[in-house]
């Protein structure tokens, strides 16, 4: 028997950890963490480590599935399911048109380098704008607000880990997510080293996280951390603890924020957030006079009723206090590949350049806000969703209001899905087509894997052949066109991607595959060896020859800011009007509302991973439940005890699930796991229980953040109430 060892990555989360895959005869034995990858450095999480019952999943699609008018499937071979979807979606955009054919790419997209690439260039064209992703439920805000600060979309700064001496966290939960936004796959290490070297890190948080409980918490309202931020500025400008130099040398219009933030003293906060007008005075001052200080914030930030203002607030408090682009502060995200650099180039990555149909909501680097696709699908008239890909992705757990989602996506002519499973969206689905894992595909990161205070750079080939027949996911829509007739890189195509695509085929490369591309990129990006002209820099060879990757920088670079803004003078802009805007309509959707006394928060948890890993037998071995958190004093109001059935009602619908109480939570305050409540093929997950917790979220487009049409998940009014008749276990 042939036994071997592969190098590879993970790519479930952000971390990317370096793994080692056992495989013998062509199936995955094992895998564990890579002790010779530099950044893990032999860690892995639960997860990550379990993945191999993901790829070995007996439940796991391997062949194409056609359902029958009864909803159940049917194997069908690739030839049929393509020639039927080809020829049904002919039909689809020759009668409507292709603005009736949309796509919504789920978060795993993010891991690959290849699918989302190939699938935005499908639709673009067949002429389809309806485009959504798990963007507009966790990070658009952020990419909103980049917009507007530097005039990059794609530009995510994220804190110096390795330097800082003051690390202001709000609302992140890194000792579990294991960081987003920010790539350190040893982060438990990287902030324990902030305060064994004396620094500080401070966790602003509704809940007492596993992050919050090892360092300093700041207990913080749920959906008030706008207030929050806008009092800490306030101080800061009050108290001449503002680094005027830098201001002047890197933006303009802060002036004008200053005016506005003074318009905010803690003593007036205090009762939105709950914070002490002295504790905002104290850690104002401390950020301000550290050494090097950072302020970050994650899905806590972006997902409430004023995600992107939250997320522009934060980068201010950076900026202002002189800690942007330097040691220990924020840093511009580099990329090693330039795919979003060429794509900011060529103006591509946008921001409210359309407005949704339904809505009117603002483009996101030409996504719309996921929570419309419902109302897309159920409104008619001209550009009415009519032919939907689902990608990696499970919307109707993930998005609001999943009970009317699932009865929209009924009305579709073609729902087409490639998954590695059933799960409760595609189960709706004409077609779910069998994706190839992670392990069965070459990779290479970008994006995200751009925030990294170490540089580094690491590509994986295929570990195993795909099993059964899975495929490659661009190959699927390569495939697609093909059958359609289309050429994927005629004119129009290219024209929402960037220049460098038709660049690169006018140069006469041969077949353009997305591996092609994204090897080229990294030659001519800024550490790629210019095909020969530099000798030391990156190139594919030496990434198969360094398969546990390579360090390309210790530290990522500083004093680049000059160079990545992309506004006027290369200066950070800190009085957009959208802004302004924003801070004079604060509070004007606040739901004080009786009937629902308490707010909702999210929680993410170690052994899940949002609604994907719950079919795993180790990581749902023990208790695993789904459960809401609530505080001792909220549960004796509702006669609850601990484990009780409960009923939680919001204004927009209601779910069944039980409770753990635990004094981590805030009085008022209850957090709820997203992610369960399972009916697919997938039979343990099934079997598991748990509510959909989107069913309590809202999806009319009045309810969603203004800014980036994000979904509002975080702060959501409720009631929670004893079910008498205990839920049968
Ligand atoms: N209430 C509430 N809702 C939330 C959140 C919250 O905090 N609260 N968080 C939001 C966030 S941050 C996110 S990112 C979204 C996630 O939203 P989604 O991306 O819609 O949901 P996931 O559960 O990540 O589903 C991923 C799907 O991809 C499949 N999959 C896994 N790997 C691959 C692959 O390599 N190829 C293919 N083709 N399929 C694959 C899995 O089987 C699964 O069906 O949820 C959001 N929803
Ligand atoms: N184990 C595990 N890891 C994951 C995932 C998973 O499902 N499981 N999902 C992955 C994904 S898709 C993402 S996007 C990342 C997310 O990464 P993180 O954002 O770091 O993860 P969360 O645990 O959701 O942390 C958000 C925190 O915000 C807090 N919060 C909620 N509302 C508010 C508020 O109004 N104000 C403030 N200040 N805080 C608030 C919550 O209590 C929570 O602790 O994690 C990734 N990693
Ligand atoms: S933290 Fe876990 S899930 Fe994330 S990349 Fe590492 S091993 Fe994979
Ligand atoms: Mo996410």
């Amino acid at each position: 028997m042939a036994v071997e060892q592969h190098v590879t990555y993970c790519r479930i989360c952000e971390a990317l950890c370096g793994m080692i895959a056992t495989v013998e005869d062509g199936r995955l034995q094992s895998l564990r963490p890579d002790p010779d990858n530099p950044l893990s450095r032999g860690r892995a999480c639960p997860k990550g480590i379990a993945f191999s019952e993901i790829q070995n999943d007996p439940d796991r699609v391997l062949s194409p599935l056609r359902r029958r008018p009864d909803g159940t499937f049917d194997e069908v071979s690739w030839d049929e399911a393509l020639d039927d979807i080809a020829g049904r979606l002919t039909r689809i955009v020759a009668e409507h048109g292709g603005s009736a054919v949309g796509q919504y790419f789920g978060n795993p997209i993010a891991f690959g380098y290849a699918t989302g690439l190939w699938s935005g260039i499908f639709l673009t064209r067949l002429g389809g704008h309806h485009q959504y992703s798990s963007g507009s439920q966790d990070i658009n805000s952020r990419f909103v607000a980049s917009k507007l600060l530097y005039g990059a979309a794609s530009q995510i700064p994220f804190p110096d880990l390795p330097r800082t001496d003051f690390l202001f966290m709000l609302g992140a939960n890194p000792l579990v997510s294991h960081g987003s936004a920010v790539r350190t796959p040893r982060i438990k290490d990287d902030l324990a080293a902030i305060t064994r070297r004396g620094g500080r890190v401070v966790v602003v948080d509704p809940r007492r996280t596993e992050t919050a409980r090892v360092y300093e918490h700041l207990p913080v309202r749920p959906d008030s951390d706008a207030w929050l931020l806008l009092s800490m500025l306030c101080v800061i400008f009050a108290e001449d603890l503002a680094d005027t130099t830098a201001l002047a040398e890197q933006t303009t219009g802060w002036r004008a924020l200053r005016e506005i933030v003074l318009r905010y003293p803690p003593e007036d906060t205090r009762n939105r957030t709950g914070v002490e007008a002295d504790v905002v005075r104290s850690l104002a001052r401390d950020f301000a006079a550290a050494p090097s200080a950072v302020a970050y914030g994650r899905t806590g930030a972006c997902l409430g009723r004023h995600g992107t203002l939250v997320s522009f607030l934060l980068d201010a408090l950076s900026i202002v206090t002189g800690n942007l682009d330097r040691a220990g502060g924020m840093l511009f995200s580099q990329a090693v590949i330039p795919l979003e650099d060429m794509g900011e180039k060529a103006g591509r990555l946008t921001y409210d350049t359309a407005r949704s149909r339904v809505g009117d909501l603002p483009e996101v680097i030409s996504t719309y806000p996921a929570a419309l696709i419902a109302e897309e699908i159920l409104t008619p008239g001209d550009g009415q969703l009519r032919a939907l890909f689902v990608t990696a992705g499970n919307p109707v757990l993930t998005v609001p209001n999943g009970p009317m989602l699932e009865k929209a996506l009924d009305e579709l002519d073609l729902l087409v899905s490639l998954d590695l499973y059933v799960n409760e969206t595609n189960r709706r689905a004409d077609y779910v087509l069998p994706a190839a894992t992670f392990l069965e595909r070459y990779d290479v990161p970008y994006s995200f894997a751009n925030c990294s205070p170490t540089v580094f750079i690491q590509a994986a080939e295929p570990v195993l052949t795909p099993y059964g027949q899975a495929r490659n996911e661009w190959e699927v829509f390569d495939e697609l066109a093909r059958r359609m007739g289309l050429s994927l890189f005629a004119t129009g195509a290219l024209e929402r991607f960037n220049g460098v695509l038709s660049w690169l085929d006018r140069r006469g490369i041969g077949r353009l595959t997305p591996r092609r591309v994204v090897e080229l990129l990294m030659r001519i990006g800024p550490y790629g060896d210019r095909f020969g002209l530099r000798r030391k820099g990156i190139n594919p060879r030496r990434l198969r020859d360094n398969p546990h990757g390579i360090v390309l920088a210790e530290h990522a670079r500083t004093g680049i800011r000059a160079d990545v803004v992309r506004q006027p003078d290369g200066l950070v802009v800190l009085a957009p009007k959208e802004i302004l805007q924003e801070v004079a309509g604060l509070g004007e959707r606040h739901p004080d509302n009786p009937d629902f006394p308490l707010m909702a928060i999210g929680m993410r948890e170690m052994r899940s991973q949002n609604s994907w890993m719950h079919n795993s037998p180790t990581l749902m071995k023990g208790d695993r439940r789904h459960r809401a958190r609530v505080n001792p004093i909220d549960a004796a109001a509702a006669n609850l005890s601990d484990g009780a059935a409960v009923r939680i009602t919001s204004p927009h619908g209601a779910i069944e699930t039980e409770v753990r109480i635990t004094d981590e939570m805030a009085p008022g305050t209850v957090a709820i796991p997203h992610g369960w409540g399972h009916q697919g093929g997938w039979q343990l997950a099934n079997r598991s229980g748990g509510a959909n917790v989107n069913e309590l979220t809202s999806n009319a487009p009045a309810d969603l953040e203004r800014l980036a049409g994000m979904s509002v998940l975080n702060g959501i009014a409720v009631r929670i109430e004893a079910i008498e008749n205990v839920v049968s276990r």
